[in-house]
């Protein structure tokens, strides 16, 4: 079919489907750039969730009790699956997982700047639920929209189990804040050091965000940086105050006239140099998944043996 169409037909046939608010799928003719675009989100996406298993999984064996732990194991476990299906997403553009992972590893390829901070004490466990959670379903939401099916589908899915994920942080949150003032402490000091990092998941601002207006005209992104930043800051102030904590930024306050919350100016700096490589945990955490992809390459030979044998016998 494709062979009877000039590319300037399929170019008409793919715009028409963005402006109709159709899918792209993947037997659907893309433009190249495009296609890049979409294989470098879900793949940092993607290479997100498998790094963001580091920093809570840190917990795993210190959770202070077995309900915690369990908890804890199952998000973990959910942010494995969650990198699983956006890989899976990735390849029905025709990336190959392997390349990615190498990528990823050889500093290729970027992953969100959040999870190069460190988990210092177990109510880091609880703030990253609440806001590191909160801020992926802000953002992710209207990915349910985005315009490649693969990638919306994916996003449904994995939009449900954030919602737990973040419940389960609140949840935990507020237990501490019951409990002993050293306890409420821990959970001031984890949103001090969570906040801004979480404000900076959003991506720079929008004057210098380079990818936005050709993501937004392709509906891969239905917001950008700033509106879906702003929205997340109006959704947890309420939630600071039910849980009586303090927000570490003094310019922060409602504004009547926008109907917004104004807050204080984000260090830009921080953010570029967290994605260059040179935050407080990076070479830690890509060294973690070079030698547990290292550690694991036996499981995917023994994997592609049987799976040749099946294939020999049938
Ligand atoms: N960190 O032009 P821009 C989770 C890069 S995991 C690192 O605005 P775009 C979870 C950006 O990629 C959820 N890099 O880009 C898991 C671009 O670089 P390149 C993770 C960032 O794509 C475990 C350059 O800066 N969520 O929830 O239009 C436990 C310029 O930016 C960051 C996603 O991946 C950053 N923060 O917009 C718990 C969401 N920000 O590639 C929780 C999907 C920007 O041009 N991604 N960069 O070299 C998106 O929505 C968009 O890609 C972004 C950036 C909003 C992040």
């Amino acid at each position: 079919m494709t062979g009877t169409l000039s590319e300037e037909d399929l170019e008409t046939h793919f715009e028409r489907t963005i402006a109709r608010d159709q899918r792209i799928e993947p037997r659907d003719w893309v433009p190249e750039g495009y296609r890049k675009t979409m294989v470098r989100q879900i793949a940092q996406h993607a290479h997100s969730e498998i790094i963001g298993m580091q920093p809570e999984g840190a917990w795993i064996t210190r959770a202070p009790s077995l309900r915690r732990k369990a908890i804890l194991l199952a998000k973990v476990q959910d942010e494995a699956g969650h990198g699983l299906y956006l890989y899976s997403a990735a390849e029905t553009l025709g990336a190959d997982r392997a390349d990615l992972t190498q990528k990823l590893i050889d500093g290729k390829q970027k992953y969100s700047s959040i999870f190069n901070y460190p988990t210092l004490s177990f109510a880091d466990v609880g703030v990253i639920g609440w806001l590191v959670d909160g801020a992926a379903i802000c953002n992710q939401v209207p990915l349910c929209r985005s315009s490649f099916g693969p990638y919306a589908r994916a996003m449904i899915r994995i939009c449900k189990e954030e919602s737990f994920h973040q419940r389960q942080g609140y949840e935990l949150l507020m237990t501490m804040m019951r409990g002993t003032p050293a306890q409420r402490e821990m959970v001031q000091d984890a949103v001090n050091r969570w906040w801004w990092p979480s404000l900076m998941m959003f991506g720079p601002p929008d004057h210098d965000s380079p990818n936005t207006e050709r993501s937004m005209a392709w509906k891969i992104k239905r917001h950008t940086n700033d509106e879906l930043r702003q929205r997340f800051v109006d959704m947890s102030v309420p939630q600071a105050e039910a849980l009586g904590v303090t927000l570490p930024d003094p310019d922060l306050k409602w504004n009547a006239d926008r109907g917004h919350y104004d807050f204080g100016e984000i260090d830009w700096s921080e953010l570029k140099r967290v994605i260059s490589g040179d935050g407080p945990c990076n070479a830690e955490r890509v060294e973690r998944r070079r030698k547990a992809h290292e550690d694991g390459a036996w499981v995917r030979e023994a994997a592609a043996a049987y799976a040749a044998k099946r294939r020999e016998s049938a």
